[in-house]
């Protein structure tokens, strides 16, 4: 795999090129749009979010697979460090970006607004228990901790020149949530090291998984691991079937590089040359050098490219509208611009319709989260009453029956309740995650619909975006045990005995602890319930909100793309040539950096 160094230089001149050539296209587009004023703002704001990625020149490798595939361990060995927390079971929750920095050190982000947390190595705490604090699904079940993101720093050689490793939760776990965090990761990335390891050998949700991967990202390795545990035969068998399950879903069979990531680290911890070969990370180590020096850049701007291009289809769609309707005579403007308004209430009519269907997904979720909790209120009932009768029937001392009761009630019902729960709300997060997302897909849909419908007007060829849709989600609350109501009523016991025979009173205290009992437990059902119910009809209103919003602004401007003509009957008719003359400059402009950068 060596290179001549003529041939880097040759390769650094040429992606240098590249680079200014992007860069360059970019800002002019940028001034281009910005000349256009307001009606073009949200087109000018997305360019400018993409040149500060570029201008970053950030490339982010993420380390995709299932749950315990041995993603955390692959990055230790590339690091040479046991730094990600590995286990047996699973263990990543939170996406951990890995940069360059001349010192360890750690930051981790909140979904909420509070500030960013910083490990140095100077304090008490190691970095891994600092991490495993935060990161994994032990010390931070369920995300309750809010956290969004870790970034560690890191003085390995890999991550020179921009590279950023990205360590990910695993799919297909009973952590629901991993999955839709590892999904959602996805538009953040530039390529992948996809794992797989032979036990048990790829399924079908990591094809499917593996499926959306090579729809976002340009560019995918793909290893198999745990290979210390095969034979030659095994190791072969295992390659043949991986390359044809690959080979179904990708062009050919790709490359597969077989590896032991633990073999890996243990070489590099001890430094052993001849087992950091034999474990296969050499030979990963080196084609991710190889690529970097090579690909890096361009893969990279292949993806910034492709959205750019899309901005620049819709800014182009809506200048060419502008100049179409300059061209008419008033008659024939009024024509055509009446022609859009009457398509409007279809479109109209669509939209409430996917507003119905959305309500009819929402009532569809709360049926089932209705259910679930029933059941939950059901199995809560019978495991922790059953518990209570079992001390009524026992204990005789009223005052240690009391007490027992109440402190037996006060472990019991976080801990009955906090699995149940999560798991009602893992089924209802999946289940709303997939509405929301086909609901987006309509949306999207629609939105294009607009445009083609105005293009088809105005004798404009149309052309969709091209860039991958966003993976939509919804998430579901975080779960602490301060959740849980576990105190009971005081009672005004030492009143009753005075006045009342023993019997009598022990009689008594056990029906109230029975009622005190089946309150707790429903007035934590009650409670859960609701908070779930609001986050799920928080989601669902804020996903209808931005459909509206989204098409509304489409709307708006396409007609004032088209409405710009009509002023022209107001003004000088000098005025309107320049104005003609300007939109059709500006145009050509942009239609020319299209065409560059797509060729
Ligand atoms: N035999 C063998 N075990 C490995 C290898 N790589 C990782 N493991 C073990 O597999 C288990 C899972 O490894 P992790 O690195 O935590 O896996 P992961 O994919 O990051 O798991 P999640 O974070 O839960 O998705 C650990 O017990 C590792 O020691 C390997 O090459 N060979
Ligand atoms: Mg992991």
């Amino acid at each position: 795999m060596s290179k001549l160094p003529e041939e880097d230089v040759a390769h650094e001149v040429q992606e240098q090129r590249l680079h200014n050539t992007l860069e360059g296209s970019l800002t002019q587009a940028i001034s281009c749009v910005d000349s256009l004023g307001n009606a073009y703002l949200d087109n000018y704001n997305e360019l400018n979010s993409l040149q500060k990625r570029l201008v970053a020149g950030q490339f982010r490798l993420a380390v995709l697979g299932q749950f315990k595939r041995g993603k955390s361990t692959l990055i230790n060995a590339l690091l040479g460090d046991t730094l990600l927390p590995t286990d047996i079971l699973p263990v990543t929750a939170i996406p951990t970006f890995i940069a360059y920095a001349d010192v360890v050190c750690a930051q981790v982000h909140f979904i909420t607004e509070a500030d960013p947390i910083h490990f140095s190595t100077s304090g008490n705490q190691s970095l891994a228990d600092f991490l495993s604090d935060y990161v994994t699904e032990t010390g931070n079940p369920d995300n309750h901790r809010q956290v969004e993101r870790v970034e560690i720093g890191h003085p390995a050689q890999l991550l020179r020149q921009g590279v950023v490793l990205i360590d990910t939760p695993g799919i297909g776990s009973t952590h629901k949530h991993n999955t839709e965090v590892a999904y959602q990761i996805l538009p953040q990335c530039d390529a992948a090291l996809f794992l797989v390891s032979p036990d048990p050998p790829i399924t079908e949700v990591e094809l499917d998984y593996l499926k959306e991967i090579c729809q976002q990202l340009p560019r995918t390795f793909y290893l198999l691991n745990k290979i210390d545990f095969l034979s030659e035969k095994e190791r072969i068998a295992s390659l043949r079937f991986l390359g044809d399950q690959l080979s179904v879903l990708l062009d050919g069979v790709p490359q597969i590089i077989p590896v032991s990531a633990r073999n890996g680290l243990a070489a590099r911890l001890t430094g052993d040359q001849q087992s950091w070969k034999n474990s296969g990370m050499q030979l990963v180590e080196q084609s991710l050098i190889d690529f970097f020096a090579r690909e890096k850049q361009q893969t990279l701007q292949d993806s910034l490219r492709r959205r750019i291009c899309d901005q620049l289809v819709h800014v182009c769609l809506q200048l060419q509208l502008s100049l179409s309707a300059l061209m008419l005579s008033d008659e024939e403007l009024t024509q055509r611009i009446d022609k859009f308004r009457q398509s409007l209430p279809d479109i109209e009519r669509e939209k409430l319709a996917a507003e119905d269907v959305l309500s009819g997904d929402l009532k569809r979720v709360e049926g089932k989260l209705s259910q679930e909790i029933n059941n939950v209120r059901q199995r809560g009932k019978e495991k922790i009453l059953h518990q209570l009768e079992v001390y009524f029937q026992t204990i005789a001392d009223t005052e240690e029956l009391e007490r027992l009761v109440r402190t037996s009630l006060g472990a019991e019902i976080p801990q009955f309740f906090a699995p149940e729960m999560r798991r009602v709300a893992d089924v209802i997060q999946l289940e709303a995650t997939n509405l929301l997302s086909l609901h987006q897909d309509r949306s999207n849909r629609l939105i294009e619909k607009v445009r083609k419908i105005a293009a088809d007007i105005f004798d404009i060829p149309y052309r969709a975006p091209t860039a991958a849709e966003s993976y939509t989600t919804f998430s579901g609350p975080s779960w602490s045990s301060d959740l849980f109501i576990s105190d009971m009523d005081p009672l005004g016991q030492r009143i009753s005995r005075k006045f009342l025979t023993h019997k009598f009173r022990h009689r008594r205290t056990i029906s109230r602890l029975r009622d005190e009992g089946r309150k707790l437990i429903n007035q934590n059902v009650e409670q859960i319930s609701w908070t779930l119910r609001l986050g799920l009809e928080e989601s669902f209103r804020q996903y209808g909100a931005g459909l509206t919003e989204q098409l509304d602004k489409t709307i708006s401007a396409t007609r004032a793309a088209m409405e710009v003509a009509l002023k022209k009957s107001e003004t000088q008719a000098f005025e309107t040539a320049s104005q003609e003359l300007y939109l059709k400059q500006t145009l050509a402009k942009l239609q020319e950096i299209q065409h560059s950068l797509e060729s």
